[in-house]
């Protein structure tokens, strides 16, 4: 091979000689994945290369930001294709020829176990190396359990893989990942190798791991342990990279590769991949693709309260402007303290530094001046949710904001079309509802309006991306999409308890079956007063045929609004939830006034119905076009109301759900 050939290995894998060391470049967009036809490229350039008597080195790089994004998850459902990427990552490692990985950009999953497999690495100052496997419900297959705790220690590979956590290039020079950083990796590679002072190549298997003491790894070994709450992945990488210590590497890759088959099987891992698609495909909307959404730089925030001063800390951390709005300065300056709270709150934690915490205060102002939001690009209120409060402040923000100023409403049920219809612009508003603690949950339903146009609407997923957000788009219907579901998922869980079962065994039921807290426990978290007061708005208009379960409104009209009044399903004492007879009693006297005889309801009915009910709910909401696919309701359901994830969402369970081929 000569400096003017140009190679090809596979259609994404390409070669070409420089002063004798082949450069091999995987050109697989979008992101570099290691697909059959990657892999295939790869073996063939260290196979070339250990062929031709004037090449003496080899670096491997990729093509734009991404250096590989790890495995082709779309090739998970289908029958193997050779080469494995073990095999590959074997003859990397075993090549005469010192193999160097020049990481222009993120090396995940399998693509760091390639820059593992390498003699020597660089990599980008931006780059990110992470094995994210459990995230996916499996666990590295290609030698990262056995690998990465020989260059890291046990400690280091036991958190980032178990826990699936990146880290960026600074991070991974200093835990002994990689061997250099350099704004060019390949250029740096290339000038190394010319250098007279050679890198020191080394084969990673051949390096012992380091012993630590137990009463090191043991704390985070049990810490992941009761975070992964039954899930097998994150188990299975810390009994793998606990066994690097004592085990040979080839029995260590065996016992890795079977079970990363075996977890690759897996229903878990299933609905794992189809979340990670489902995320993937919610970020396309219809009506928005190729639409420029308006910059906006300065955000407006009306209502500081619990909501409000949430979202305001949520854009400070995004880099915003902000200006929080209150009807009065005393009510502003409150609503100053709340948020200077959670700022320093999160100094506390180290989630920001002193730095941080000075260049959001610098970026944020709050008073009780309307006219302080005559400059903003988007208003979002987040005030009282009643029609006559939202419409009233809509009318005085048209005379405020500039006719191009973007309005949204943070509203939960109200209906934002007769909300915009109170606008001079109605075009220009929008629903973005944010899902409490606002600075904390990742979930944001970005409501489309009959008159929303498509540059406001990609406006408000621009800034949700900015924030940090999963953006879902929902039509407007009482509820939006979550909690419509919530509201079926509500009115099946009190059938139940009408039928026989206690709050408490609903909600044991769910938490078995994986939800983050039950429903009942849900309820007296959000407070019962909100879902009352609806109940009376609609009584007039209910179907007097229909089931109606009082329960909840004979608990209101006792003063039990849930955990704020230490009363509601259940008692709370000091913060502790307990089982409470006397709604025991209300729950039998609500059963006997309906001549109602309690029967046994087992776990499995209570699953089964809870499920149905949210499933057939979203049936509807599709067929409403509310929202636009299964997977969007199923994305709703994690990020919003603690659905577990490794379950797919309620759709996903029903069958309802179009998955890719996982
Ligand atoms: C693994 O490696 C197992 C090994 O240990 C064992 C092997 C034996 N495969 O996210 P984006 C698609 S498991 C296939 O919007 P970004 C994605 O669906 C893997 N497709 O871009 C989307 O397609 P479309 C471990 C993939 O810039 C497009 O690429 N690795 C893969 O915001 C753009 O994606 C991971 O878990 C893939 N691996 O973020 C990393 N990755 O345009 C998973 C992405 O049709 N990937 N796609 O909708 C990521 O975290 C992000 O995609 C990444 C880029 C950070 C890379």
């Amino acid at each position: 091979m000569t400096n003017s050939d140009e190679l090809l290995f596979s259609t994404c894998v390409s070669g070409r000689i420089d002063d004798g060391v082949l450069v091999v470049t995987i050109d697989n967009p979008p992101v570099n994945a290691a697909s059959a036809a990657m892999r295939a490229g790869l073996l063939g350039a260290v196979h070339a290369a250990n062929n031709d008597g004037s090449v003496k080195a080899v670096i491997v790089t990729g093509n734009g930001r991404i250096f590989v994004s790890g495995a082709d998850i779309g090739e998970f459902g289908k029958p193997p294709v050779d080469p494995s990427l073990p095999d590959v990552l074997e003859a990397i490692e075993q090549s005469a020829k010192p193999v160097i990985a020049a990481i222009n950009g993120a090396a995940l999953g399998g693509g760091l176990e390639i820059a593992l497999a390498c003699h020597y690495r660089i990599a980008s100052p931006a780059a990110s190396l992470g094995l994210p496997e459990v995230k996916l419900g499996i666990v590295p297959g290609a030698g990262g359990t056995q690998r990465l705790p020989r260059l890291t220690g046990l400690a280091v590979a036991l958190d980032m893989i178990a826990n699936g956590r990146a880290v960026k290039a600074a991070e991974a020079l200093a835990s002994g990942i990689i061997d250099a950083i350099a704004d060019n990796p390949l250029a740096d590679a290339l000038g190394k190798l010319k250098s007279d002072e050679k890198p020191s190549f080394r084969k990673t298997s051949d390096l012992a791991v380091q012993a630590e003491s137990t009463d090191k790894l043991e704390p985070i070994a049990s810490k992941i342990r009761s975070r992964a709450r039954g899930l097998a992945a994150p188990l299975e990488a810390v009994r793998l990279v606990l066994a690097s210590a004592t085990t040979a590497f080839h029995d260590g890759l065996a016992d890795e590769r079977n079970t990363f088959i075996r977890l690759r099987e897996s229903a878990e891992s299933a609905a794992l991949r189809y979340v990670f698609f489902a995320e993937r495909e919610a970020a396309k909307v219809d009506g928005v693709k190729d639409v420029a959404p308006r910059s906006v730089k300065k955000i407006g925030i009306v209502g500081t309260g619990l909501m409000g001063s949430g979202i305001v800390v949520s854009a400070l951390d995004a880099g915003y402007h902000v200006t929080g709005v209150e009807q009065t300065d005393e009510a502003a300056q409150k609503g100053l303290e709340r948020i200077v709270g959670l700022l320093e709150r999160n100094l506390k934690s180290g989630r920001i530094d002193e730095a941080g915490l000075a260049a959001r205060l610098s970026r944020l102002s709050v008073s009780g001046d309307f006219a302080g939001l005559a400059d903003a690009d988007l208003v979002i209120e987040a005030v009282f949710d009643e029609m006559a409060v939202k419409t009233g402040l809509f009318r005085r923000l048209d005379g405020i904001v500039r006719p191009d100023a973007i309005l949204a409403t943070n509203t939960s049920y109200l209906d934002p079309d007769l909300i915009a219809a109170a606008t001079q612009y109605p075009e220009r508003v929008l629903g973005l509802h944010f899902f409490s603690p606002a600075n904390i949950m990742r979930l944001l339903e970005v409501v489309r309006c009959a008159r929303t146009t498509p540059d406001v609407l990609a406006t408000g997923l621009a800034v949700a991306k900015k924030l940090g957000k999963l953006a879902i788009v929902s039509g407007v219907t009482e509820g939006f999409i979550g909690n419509s579901i919530f509201s079926a998922y509500r009115r099946e869980a009190e059938f139940l308890v009408e039928d026989g079962a206690s709050p408490e065994a609903v909600d044991a039921a769910m938490e078995d079956y994986g939800m983050a807290m039950g429903p009942f426990a849900v309820f007296d978290m959000a407070g019962l007063e909100i879902a009352w007061a609806r109940r009376k708005r609609q009584a007039a208009t209910r179907d007097p045929s229909a089931r109606y379960v009082d329960i909840a409104d004979r608990l209101c009209e006792a003063g039990r609004f849930g955990q704020k009044t230490g009363r509601g399903w259940y008692r709370y004492e000091n913060g502790k939830r307990q089982v409470d007879f006397e709604v025991a009693e209300m729950i039998d006297q609500a059963r006997s006034s309906k001549g109602i005889v309690p029967r046994l309801v087992a776990a499995k009915e209570i699953t089964d119905r809870l499920l149905a009910a949210m499933a057939s709910e979203g049936k509807r909401l599709l067929g409403t076009g509310v929202a636009a696919r299964a997977g969007d309701i199923d994305l709703v359901m994690i990020n919003g109301y603690g659905f577990p994830s490794h379950k797919g969402g309620p759709m996903y369970q029903a069958g309802l759900a179009d998955s890719p081929a996982i």
